[in-house]
């Protein structure tokens, strides 16, 4: 592979673009090396600026679950751009999207577009917090629920101290209303509980981690952590920005059949354009703005182009029956070629797979959390990940991050992975 005509355009986005980047995990900075820059994509391929053509298990980190430059919905987006791109008024296309999405969603009546799943988690937690008239959250180590304050939090010395901010810039009066409890630990939650009574206005979680690489949560954990919401009258907010419409057509509540109060979306949800969501039943979501006190807001929300690609796209996941069983497949023929690969390598590994989420991990200790995804070996993690990425298969750039998916692999494609692992496993020694 030759990286020229990246490594030119990288020094000249540097110079005006902090980073050169205009987000962290781009800049490959946990693997070393310099960034390749993408001059187009199509279906499962993505083509950078010095003519290399790379598989793609990134999906634009999630949202390109049907292929990049999926015909229906570059249509729909075309023929919008006709008539517009933003009014600053409600349009009947919002509407039409949002029926679908709460077809699709389980357990919900209403839902607010927004631009990120940042925007998307960060109102959903004032939600909560405005209908419980309760200050506190808990939240899990190694969870990313965007780069609002409230979530830039790390666990404090002890389970049972305050979070203090993980970025300059957070204050230390919003981290005392963000407790961390770790992944799969219920005793952290119930001792947060006990500690806090009648303060916590709402668990924020991811359903199935995907920012600690792919961590689905153990057998119970959820329906404990339900249980102990109802008990102590707070919300548990799902996180299903990664998962939604990506694990099934309702996300994780469907796939693992546990019911939220709140749960927010993005990524698949927009298609590629900027789209989030959070959704409630009506006794939650009546106290929004302008039918509420609770504010929120957006210029862009529910923009006609991002509604349209977005729409195009739910419509696509939503008639086709197959879908998510040809994606847990593809997920599964990847797993199992790897596993054939490393077999009897003497290199330590673990693989977490849910639906179309997958991550790679260098290290013998089951991950189930952030300290064990911690302890993998990110020396390997980065040889392996230009090892592949020198064979045309792009990884996510982090050994933190999971794999996804999309329906435009092929099992050829599938199996050209696999075979690239195997050309490259002497030199993961
Ligand atoms: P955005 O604001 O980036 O649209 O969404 C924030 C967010 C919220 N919740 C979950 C579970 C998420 O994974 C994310 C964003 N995911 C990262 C990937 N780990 C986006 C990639 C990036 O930051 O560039």
């Amino acid at each position: 592979m030759r990286y020229q005509r990246s490594s030119i355009l990288f020094k000249e986005a540097q110079k005006i673009i902090p980073g050169g980047v205009n987000s962290p995990v781009r800049a490959f900075k946990s693997v070393g090396g310099t960034p390749i820059f993408i001059e187009k994509a199509k279906g499962a391929r993505l083509y950078d600026e010095d003519g290399n053509t790379y598989l793609d298990y990134i999906s634009s980190w999630g949202p390109m679950i049907l292929g990049h430059a999926y015909p229906p919905v570059i249509k729909a987006v075309n023929e919008r751009a006709e008539k517009g791109t933003s009014f600053g008024m409600p349009t009947a296309l919002e509407t039409e999207i949002a029926s679908l999405a709460l077809k699709m969603i389980p357990n919900m009546d209403k839902i607010r577009f927004v631009n990120s799943g940042t925007e998307a988690c960060m109102s959903a937690v004032r939600l909560a917090r405005g209908a419980t008239k309760r200050e506190k959250i808990i939240k899990f180590k190694g969870c990313y629920h965007g780069h609002s304050d409230a979530f830039l939090i790390q666990a404090g010395s002890g389970a049972m101290t305050f979070g203090s901010p993980s970025s300059p810039g957070v204050t230390q009066g919003t981290a005392k209303d963000t407790l961390v409890a770790s992944y799969n630990n219920l005793e952290d939650i119930e001792i947060l509980f006990k500690e806090y009574p009648e303060e916590i206005a709402a668990v924020i979680i991811e359903p199935v981690a995907g920012n600690m690489g792919c961590i689905p949560p153990k057998e119970g954990f959820l329906e404990s952590l339900r249980f102990l919401c109802d008990l102590n009258g707070s919300l548990l907010i799902f996180d299903e920005v990664m998962t939604g419409f990506r694990l099934a057509k309702g996300g994780a509540q469907e796939l693992l059949g546990i019911k939220a109060d709140i749960a927010t979306y993005g990524k698949v949800l927009g298609g590629g354009l900027p789209v989030g969501a959070f959704a409630a039943k009506d006794e939650i979501m009546k106290h929004l703005a302008p039918e509420g006190p609770i504010y929120q807001a957006g210029t862009l929300s529910g923009n006609p182009l991002a509604m349209a690609a977005g729409l195009a796209t739910l419509m696509a996941l939503h008639n086709d029956l197959e879908i998510y069983s040809r994606l847990a497949k593809k997920t599964q023929r990847l797993e199992t070629g790897i596993k054939d690969v490393l077999k009897n390598k003497k290199i330590p590994y673990q693989i977490n797979r849910m639906g179309s989420m997958i991550s790679l991990h260098f290290t013998d200790e089951a991950v189930v959390d952030f300290e064990t995804a911690a302890r993998g070996n990110i020396k390997r993690f980065n040889k392996y990940f230009h090892g592949m990425l020198n064979q045309g298969i792009c990884l996510p750039p982090s050994s933190f991050e999971s794999y996804f998916l999309n329906d435009a692999l092929t099992n050829q494609d599938i199996d050209e992975t696999i075979n690239s692992l195997a050309k490259i496993i002497l030199s993961l020694r």
